[in-house]
């Protein structure tokens, strides 16, 4: 058997990212028939200690506290981002300097100036970068885009999505580093509107302008004891929330094909939706039908096709399970549901199949993260202004 081409590949960030990148590594080349299999040579993180938890359970060959050690060495190509969103710029800058390949999680960067720089970077050394927008690589999302590229939604009137999670609620959660400003940048919004405007953006078109209202519920918090991530104990010890619990914004957008700002938009990001554990859901409605996604079933599609008879009209539930879905093939038999971490492999899949390739070109790429900063730029003068704001194009 010919000996298959390799990839070296470094990982900043060791947290719940870390999982989710380390995951999709492993085992894309177990699955896809890659043109270069990943190997994972050395993962970054703080303390230590974690970086090297992480190694000895997924196999990285080194563990650093310094990125800089993962940028010198030539074995590696590709590196992923997945550090708190205040680092994403420098490492990225860094990075791209370094002739390294990257995967920057999402939001890409704290702002749209920010995130111009680390296009302006990655465009010099033309290197292949992806922002992370996973549920764009869910198999039911990627087949929406199919369908509605393929015209069967028609005239686009209405994009609506929501991204509701509940998992600060408890006024005792500890102020983690997705709640403090310098770090984050904002809460709810760039965490979770984050994804749902490149969804939109991904299925319908570009954003226009736009009009916010947020919110801080719970203004005070214990400082973390102990624990990282999206758990650990709060001290007795209280800290200032400097960040929105929970944004919503109306929107205007220009779908593709479309007249400039012809579609509305409504979009819902927040922490507070007791119940909701990761419910991220979109809705498009056209002239010739409409199209549903819930992460929380997500598997399915559901879509309504207004151009059959009117007795046979109504709600198509799809199962996207079958080989001519996208990614599916690749995966079990139909029937046979996939999850949350196969979203990051098909990232993992396309990035290395782009590195590979002449064109070196894959999407969503760092533009793409920029676009969605400008939007998240936006809604947060918006929210704060109370007024509505023009979405501006650096
Ligand atoms: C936390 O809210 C979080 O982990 C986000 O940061 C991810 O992007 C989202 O996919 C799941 O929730």
């Amino acid at each position: 058997m010919a000996k298959q081409k390799t990839i070296g590949v470094g990982m900043i960030g060791c947290g719940f990212m870390g999982k989710s990148h380390g995951n999709a590594y492993v085992t894309a080349a177990r699955f896809f028939d890659l043109p270069a299999r990943p190997v994972l040579k050395g993962v970054c993180g703080l303390p230590l200690k974690a970086a090297q938890d992480m190694a000895d359970q997924w196999g990285f060959e080194y563990a650093t506290d310094d990125y800089k050690a993962l940028l010198k060495d030539d074995e590696i190509e590709l590196i992923s981002i997945l550090t708190p969103n205040n680092l994403h710029a420098k490492v990225a800058i860094d990075a791209a300097k370094a002739g390294k390949h990257i995967i920057c999680e999402k939001p890409l960067a704290m702002n749209a100036a920010e995130a111009k720089k680390m296009v302006a970077a990655v465009k010099k050394a033309n290197i292949v970068n992806m922002a992370g927008f996973c549920y764009r690589r869910c198999p039911a999302v990627s087949l929406a885009k199919e369908l509605i590229d393929d015209g069967k939604l028609g005239r686009i009137f209405h994009v609506r999505a929501a991204y509701l999670q509940d998992w600060i609620v408890d006024p005792e959660f500890p102020l983690l580093w997705r709640m403090a400003k310098k770090v984050t940048g904002s809460g709810a919004h760039g965490d979770l509107n984050a994804h749902i405007i490149d969804m939109a953006r991904f299925l319908v078109g570009e954003f226009e302008e736009v009009c916010g209202d947020m919110n801080t519920f719970v203004k005070e918090r214990p400082l973390p004891a102990e624990g990282i991530g999206l758990s650990g104990k709060g001290g007795k010890k209280k800290g200032k929330v400097d960040v929105d619990d929970a944004l919503s914004f109306l929107a205007r957008l220009t779908a593709r094909g479309g007249a400039k700002g012809d579609v509305m938009g409504l979009f819902e990001a927040t922490r507070f939706a007791t119940g909701n554990k990761n419910q991220n859901m979109i809705e498009v409605n056209g002239s010739k039908g409409s199209l549903r996604f819930r992460f929380e079933r997500m598997n399915e599609l559901d879509f309504y096709d207004a151009t059959k008879p009117q007795r046979e009209q109504g709600w198509t539930n799809i199962l996207v399970t079958e080989p001519v879905h996208p990614y599916v093939g690749s995966w079990w038999p139909p029937g046979h549901l996939l999850g949350y971490e196969h979203s990051f492999v098909h990232e993992v899949v396309d990035t290395i199949q782009a590195i590979c390739s002449r064109k070196k070109e894959v999407k969503p790429d760092f533009e793409d993260g920029m676009r969605c900063n400008e939007v998240l730029d936006a809604s947060l003068a918006s929210a704060k202004s109370r007024k509505w704001v023009k979405v501006k194009k650096l």
